[in-house]
C-alpha cells in the first residue's frame, strides 16, 4: 500500500530529520524530492505545486530554521500538509437515527468494487450496532445479484432481491418496504456501473437518487487508476451529487495519486478504503494516520484497533505492556499467530508498523512458518510456553517428536522469537511516540551513510 511513495518520501525525510541544524538549501533539496515524489505518484499538479510554495514558506521561517529540533519541525510541516489534502478530518457517515431508515446509494463504473464495498460496508455497519440491508438495484448483469447474496450470506447480512426485475426504482421501493417491515436501519443499494460515464447510465441514476432520496452518495472509484479516479469522482458530483469517496483496491496502489488529490480537486471527503478482496479488508480513513503511513512512521492506532476487532481490549492493551517490558512469551506468540488468521490480509497489517511499510512485503512472510510454529508451541508444556529460557535439548526432542517437526526447527524458532522480542520492545517505545520513530529514521540514515 502506497509502498513507492512511502519509500521516497520518507528517503527525502531521512536527509533532514536526524539533523541538529538545517540550512535553506537542506529545505530545498528535501521538498525537491518530495516534489518529485508526488509528480510519480500522479498527484494532481496543482496539489503539487500548492504543497512545494507552502511548505517551502513554512520551513524556512524562523520558527522552523531556529528551533531546537528543526529536522523534527520539518518533519512536523510535511506531516501536517499531507494530512490537509487527505482531507484534515475523519469525515463520518451522515446517518439517521435507528427509527428512520438511511439509506446509502453506491456509485460507479463497472469493476470499480461497487458490490464488493456494498458487502464491506455492510459488515462495517452490523459491526457498529446497526441493522442493514443489502438491496441489489443492479439489474444489468445477471450475476450481479447472485454475487451480493452470496456477499450477504458470508457476513449474516440480509439481501433483498426481485429475479426477473427490470426497473431499479421499483426494487428500491420494495427494498425499503422490505427494511421498514423487518425493522431494519440501514439500507445500502449497490447499482449498475458502466464501462464509461454515459447518459443512460445518469439518467437510471438519478431516477434512483430522486426516488431514494440517500443520505449518503458514495462514488466506489479504483484508486489504482490515479488522477482518472478523481476525474471521475468530479463528474459524478456534478452530474448527480456526491457526499463522498470510497476508494477500493487500495492494498494494491503503491503510488496514491488518488487519495492525495481528491479532496482538493472535488470537495468530497474520501471516507472509506477498500484494501483486500474480504469482506473485512476495509478501513475508515483517516486522513492523519494515512499521512503518518506515507511519511514511513507507520500507524499504530489503526493497527491496533484491528488487533481489538478480533482480541478483546484488555488483552490488546496487555500486550503492549508485554511487548514493551520483554514480558511476551511464546503462549502471546501463539495467540497472535491465531488471530492473525482472523484479522484479513498480512499485508495491510505490514504497512501500518513504524519503519515496515514498503519494507516487508506478505510475500516475505512464510506463512508454511508460522503453521510449523503453532504446531512447535501446541506441543510445549503450559511452563514452557511461559519461560521459553528452560527450554533445553530434552525437551526440545520432545517438543520437535510431538509437534512432528526438528530439533533443529524447534531451535529456529526459539531463536527467532527471541528476536522478535527485541524487535517488539524497541517498536512499541517508538509507535508511542511517532517523533521518536522519526528520529530513529534520521539515525538510521546516518548510519548507513546516506
Ligand atoms: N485487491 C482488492 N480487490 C478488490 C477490492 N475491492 C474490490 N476488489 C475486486 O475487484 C473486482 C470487482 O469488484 P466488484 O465489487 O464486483 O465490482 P463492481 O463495481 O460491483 O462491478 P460491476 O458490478 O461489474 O460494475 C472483484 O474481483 C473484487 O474482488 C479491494 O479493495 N482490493
Ligand atoms: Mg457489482
Amino acid at each position: 500500500m502506497l509502498d513507492k511513495l512511502t519509500a521516497k518520501i520518507s528517503d527525502a525525510l531521512r536527509v533532514v530529520a536526524g539533523k541538529a541544524t538545517i540550512t535553506e538549501k537542506n529545505i530545498d533539496d528535501a521538498v525537491d524530492a518530495i516534489k518529485m515524489a508526488l509528480l510519480e505518484a500522479d498527484v494532481n499538479l496543482r496539489v503539487v505545486r500548492r504543497f512545494v510554495n507552502s511548505t517551502i514558506e513554512e520551513a524556512k521561517g524562523e520558527k522552523v530554521l531556529r528551533a531546537v529540533d528543526p529536522g523534527q519541525q520539518f518533519v512536523k510541516i510535511v506531516h501536517d500538509k499531507l494530512t490537509a489534502y487527505l482531507g484534515d478530518t475523519k469525515q463520518d457517515l451522515q446517518l439517521k437515527g435507528p427509527d428512520t431508515i438511511s439509506v446509502i446509494l453506491m456509485l460507479g463504473l463497472q469493476g470499480s468494487g461497487k458490490t464488493t464495498s456494498s458487502a464491506k460496508l455492510a459488515l462495517r455497519l452490523k459491526k457498529d450496532g446497526r441493522k442493514p440491508l443489502l438491496a441489489a438495484c443492479d439489474l444489468v448483469r445477471p450475476a450481479a445479484m447472485e454475487q451480493l447474496a452470496v456477499l450477504g450470506n458470508q457476513i449474516g447480512v440480509p439481501v433483498y432481491k426481485e429475479d426477473g426485475a427490470k426497473d431499479s426504482v421499483a426494487v428500491f421501493k420494495d427494498a425499503m418496504n422490505h427494511a421498514r417491515k423487518n425493522m431494519l436501519d440501514t439500507l445500502i443499494v449497490d447499482t449498475t456501473g458502466r464501462l464509461q460515464i454515459d447518459e443512460p447510465m445518469m439518467a437510471e441514476l438519478s431516477r434512483l437518487k430522486d426516488a431514494a432520496k440517500p443520505d449518503e452518495l458514495l462514488l466506489v472509484a479504483d484508486s489504482m487508476t490515479g488522477q482518472s479516479a478523481v476525474d471521475i469522482a468530479k463528474t459524478f458530483d456534478e452530474k448527480i451529487g456526491l457526499t463522498g469517496v470510497i476508494l477500493t483496491k487500495f492494498d494494491s496502489d503503491t503510488r496514491g495519486g488518488a487519495a492525495l488529490s481528491l479532496k482538493t480537486i472535488t470537495g468530497k471527503p474520501l471516507k472509506f478504503v477498500g484494501v483486500g478482496e474480504k469482506p473485512e479488508d476495509f478501513e475508515v480513513f483517516h486522513p492523519d494516520r494515512m499521512a503518518s503511513r506515507i511519511l514511513g512512521m507507520g500507524d499504530v492506532v489503526s493497527l491496533v484497533e484491528k488487533a481489538q476487532e478480533v482480541i478483546d481490549q484488555k488483552e490488546a492493551e496487555e500486550l503492549r505492556k508485554k511487548m514493551e517490558k520483554e514480558n511476551f512469551t511464546l503462549e502471546d506468540y501463539l495467540g497472535q499467530i491465531r488471530s492473525m488468521k482472523k484479522m484479513g490480509s498480512l499485508q495491510s497489517m505490514l504497512d501500518m508498523i513504524p519503519g515496515m511499510a514498503g519494507q516487508v512485503s506478505e510475500e516475505d512472510i512464510d506463512k508454511t512458518e508460522l503453521k510449523y510454529h503453532e504446531a512447535i508451541i501446541s506441543s510445549m508444556t503450559r511452563k514452557e510456553r511461559a519461560n521459553h529460557l528452560i527450554i533445553g535439548p530434552t525437551r526440545r526432542t520432545r517438543i520437535a517428536r510431538g509437534s512432528g517437526t526438528s530439533v533443529a526447527e524447534v531451535g529456529r524458532l526459539l531463536k527467532k522469537f527471541e528476536k522478535m522480542r527485541t524487535m517488539m520492545k524497541k517498536m512499541s517505545k517508538m509507535s508511542r511516540n511517532p517523533a521518536a520513530a522519526q528520529a530513529m529514521l534520521g539515525k538510521m540514515g546516518q548510519f548507513q551513510g546516506r
